[in-house]
């Protein structure tokens, strides 16, 4: 029932004892990287894990400002990975690992995947991207280690996919939701019944993007499945970090490994029990890149109710959005700035400019209405058609998916009374 009984049960006041000695030992850790030296961390006082207040956030930026390697706490020759967060090809913000930070990643992750059943019978098809991003050797690494047969197919190639799924008889799956519903798109296409073509699924993993109940629902119903949803971010490790159990109802995170506070994004002061905010996090157990207070803008709340499963780390609540306006589209993350820094620096672009988002099937799709200039006469098809090429490659250079581009004359996007809205999310999961 559990992997790690011990750890996984651990009575709440014992926790927080584990918690309070994790703590000052990552503070002392934290204090010899280069950027957390400039804080000068050793000068906090730790009496209780509520001091935790105490200390300074750490924000994406910082990373970013830290790279390449202000972050690093231990001598290089210790570091063994390096990952990245998806999405950005600016600077951008990297996380380091020890061979003991892996291990215990790994040891996190078994825990989730045991969690919901997994076993070392089971055939395990890793959908999530490979390489930086770290999704997929997340997993991998965990299901190997539970002894699965682990197929890293990757994301995309969905013909091969369902091959692989139906000729090696896959019971778990690994799959970002949007992907998901896309191979139940292209399953009811071919007119294809997921019972009769894998009759051994059993369960999905859905991650790396926000998804609601329904989705899930309708992932669970067109497949026959059990789905779980999966919580994580790069900066602390990645998958691994929040996970459902079988109740389903909000997801267990690793509080002996992630400190956890929910913060009033405005304020930054603590909510009250049970409210809503800004999930932020210290890592407890990190050697090669320890984070302190790390502003993820993921907004959630916790779930202090026991849970009938047995495990004492609480739940945090599904995401149900962001503080900042990163948006996520097949599981990459985008935020508007990179749209605007590409437009920018391009002739005959116009000042206006807006993003919309749609579902197309169940596919995200990104639409990108952008303003020309005066210089460009509208008439002139040739030079239009070429400025809209250039544009969907640029971005596509920067955000790592093509979006729509749509060229408007000039006042052609309405202005905004108050704030511009750049962004209109008409998704519909
Ligand atoms: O998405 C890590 C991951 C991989 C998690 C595979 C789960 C499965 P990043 O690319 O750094 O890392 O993106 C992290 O994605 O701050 C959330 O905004 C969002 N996110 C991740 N999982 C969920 C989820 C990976 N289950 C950012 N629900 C996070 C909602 C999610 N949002």
């Amino acid at each position: 029932m559990y992997w790690e009984r011990d750890s996984e049960t651990m009575p709440r006041d014992r926790l927080e004892e584990l918690q309070l000695t994790r703590l000052r030992e990552t503070i002392e850790r934290a204090s010899k990287a280069p950027f957390y030296e400039k804080a000068g961390l050793r000068d906090y006082s730790i009496s209780s894990v509520s001091d935790i207040t105490k200390l300074p956030f750490t924000t994406k930026q910082d990373l970013r400002d830290a790279y390449p390697y202000g972050m690093i706490s231990v001598p290089l020759e210790e570091v063994v990975r390096l990952h990245s967060s998806s999405g950005t090809t600016g600077i951008p913000t990297v996380v380091y690992h020890s061979r003991g930070d892996i291990q215990r990643w790994t040891e996190l992750v078994c825990r989730c995947l045991f969690m919901i059943g997994v076993r070392k019978h089971d055939v395990f098809q890793n959908m999530i991207g490979y390489g930086l991003f770290t999704g997929g050797l997340g997993l991998h690494y965990g299901a190997e280690r539970l002894g699965c047969l682990t197929i890293p197919t990757g994301p995309g190639n969905t013909k091969r996919q369902l091959k692989f799924m139906k000729d090696f008889k896959a019971t778990v799956i690994h799959v970002i939701p949007s992907y998901a519903l896309h191979l139940a798109d292209t399953l009811e296409s071919m007119g294809i019944v997921p019972k009769d073509e894998f009759p051994n699924l059993r369960s999905a993993i859905l991650g790396a993007e926000p998804h609601t109940e329904e989705t899930r629902e309708k992932i669970e119903n067109f497949f026959g499945i059990q789905a779980f949803n999966s919580y994580g971010l790069s900066e602390m490790n990645g998958p691994g970090v929040a996970f459902e159990c079988p109740e389903k109802n909000g997801m267990h995170i690793w509080e002996d490994a992630f400190l956890v506070e929910i913060l009033d994004p405005d304020t930054l002061k603590p909510v009250g029990t049970g409210e809503h905010g800004e999930l932020v996090i210290t890592t407890l157990s990190r050697e090669a890149m320890p984070i302190l207070r790390y502003r993820t803008k993921d907004l959630t709340s916790i779930i202090e109710d026991p849970c009938p499963c047995g495990r004492s780390h609480r739940k945090i609540v599904r995401i149900t959005g962001r503080s900042d306006d990163m948006m996520i589209l097949k599981g990459v993350n985008i935020f508007p700035m990179q749209i605007e820094a590409v437009l920018n620096g391009m002739k005959h672009v116009g000042r206006n400019y807006q993003i919309i988002l749609e579902s197309r099937g169940h596919n995200d799709h990104m639409i990108v209405k952008v303003e020309v200039d005066s210089s460009l006469s509208i008439e002139d098809y040739k030079a239009l058609e070429s400025l809209r090429a250039n544009i969907v490659r640029e971005l596509r250079d920067e955000i790592l998916i093509s979006p729509e581009v749509v060229l408007c004359e000039p006042g052609g996007i309405p202005v905004a009374q108050g704030k511009a809205v750049r962004v209109l999310d008409n998704r519909s999961i």
